[in-house]
């Protein structure tokens, strides 16, 4: 039943059947839901998933970013975060450093470090391994979320060795997981133009079904709102639903809204509200193996993130603390938030906060 009319709508009522029906939406299912109207409606059939997943919790975690390196061999025309070596605001922290920055967040009782960097042409694996292995030690009950599939596959290179023997040292050394960073778009057009240095959407799908394969969890994301249109949204959507069939690796899925400023893609605007929040209630909609959607509140503004608890949302990640890609690129949202203003812009919603950790399990904190 449409809950608003325009000249332009589209009759959703077929797919409403199969949401409830608890059928698998196809291709064209995606792009219609992308060229209708009917925010409301699409809003309202990704809730009824999202409540049937997640019932009324909105996640949040207590964590923290930390970007161990902006030097990076590639010129994404997306990234403003990237610096050669030789530019005056380049860094690499020390191991030391990065381990007195974590110090300061375990008495907030964070439980979650969100650890990605450039791809530096020169530093050596030890510096990697040392990194996960020295935070294991000195805070074992912190999972380390870190290395997206691009890191992954720099470091393989850089060793002359294979990804899935990288995956499985930084495993033994203590990591828990992948952040769902560096898809990007997998359409190799896209690619070609706006990152062609990058590893292709094969390598970034294969590195992750080597770690879900080793027992690594990830995450999943998609760069929306450049030069892509609808099809190469669906396409992404698709590709990720096929490799979460075979392995079921990942967690949860993350739209990220492109930021313009200080890229080589600034004349392009920033992402809008309904695009936002279509992209997240169709993710929802067609990524039905996936347990979670979360709305990126750092990329996507404080409002929008709660609005979208309505729209198929059900975490809205967490303290972040720190945040430098999007802030880079001329975001505005704070670089942090307190556990107090998660929990209450959740409740404003009517949902239910819930800390929960990297994986899922809901945090109970004894005092
Ligand atoms: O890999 C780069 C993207 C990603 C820009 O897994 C940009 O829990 C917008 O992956 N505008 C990093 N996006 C962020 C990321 C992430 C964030 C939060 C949680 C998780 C998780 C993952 O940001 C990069 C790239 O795809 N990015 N530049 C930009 N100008
Ligand atoms: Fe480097 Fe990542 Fe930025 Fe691309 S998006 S330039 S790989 S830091």
């Amino acid at each position: 039943m449409p809950l608003t009319t325009s000249s332009t709508d589209t009759d959703l009522s077929d797919i409403h059947e199969k949401v409830m029906d608890k059928q698998r939406l196809t291709y064209e299912d995606g792009l219609r839901l992308f060229a209708s109207q009917e925010i409301l409606t699409i809003g309202y059939l990704a809730n009824i998933v999202r409540e049937r997943l997640n019932k009324h919790y909105a996640y949040y975690v207590i964590n923290r970013h930390i970007n161990y390196t902006n030097i990076c061999k590639n010129s994404c025309k997306f990234c403003a975060f990237s610096r050669t070596q030789e530019s005056d605001d380049a860094f690499l922290l020390s191991i030391d450093k990065i381990r007195e920055k974590v110090r300061q967040i375990i008495e907030d009782g964070a439980t979650e470090l969100h650890i990605v960097g450039g791809l530096h042409p020169d530093i050596e694996l030890d510096y990697y391994l040392s990194m996960i292995q020295s935070l294991h030690d000195c805070f074992p009950t912190v999972h380390l979320k870190a290395f997206t599939a691009v890191e992954i596959v720099h470091f393989a290179e850089m060793k002359g060795t294979t990804t899935a023997e990288i995956l499985r040292l930084l495993k033994s050394a203590g990591l828990g997981s992948l952040p769902g960073g560096g898809a990007e778009i997998f359409a190799g057009h896209i690619r070609d133009e706006l990152c062609p240095e990058k590893v292709s959407g094969e390598v970034w799908l294969n590195t992750m079904r080597e770690a879900h394969n080793l027992g690594l969890r990830s995450n999943a994301t998609l760069l929306y709102g450049h030069i892509e249109d609808d099809k190469d949204r669906i396409n992404h959507l698709l590709q990720l639903r096929e490799l979460q069939d075979e392995t079921n690796g990942f967690m949860s899925f993350i739209p990220l809204a492109f930021h313009p400023k200080n890229t080589e893609l600034q004349n392009l605007s920033d992402t809008q509200g309904i695009l936002d929040l279509k992209m997240l209630a169709i993710s929802r909609l067609m990524l039905d193996n996936f347990d979670h959607i979360k709305a990126y509140w750092i990329m996507l503004g404080i409002k929008l993130a709660q609005v979208s608890l309505n729209f198929g949302v059900d975490d809205i990640d967490g303290t972040v603390i720190e945040e430098k890609i999007t802030h880079s690129a001329g975001a505005k949202t704070p670089e942090s938030l307190t556990v107090n203003q998660i929990r209450s812009l959740i409740e404003e919603t009517g949902h239910e906060p819930v800390e929960r950790d990297t994986i899922y399990n809901h945090v109970i904190h004894t005092i």
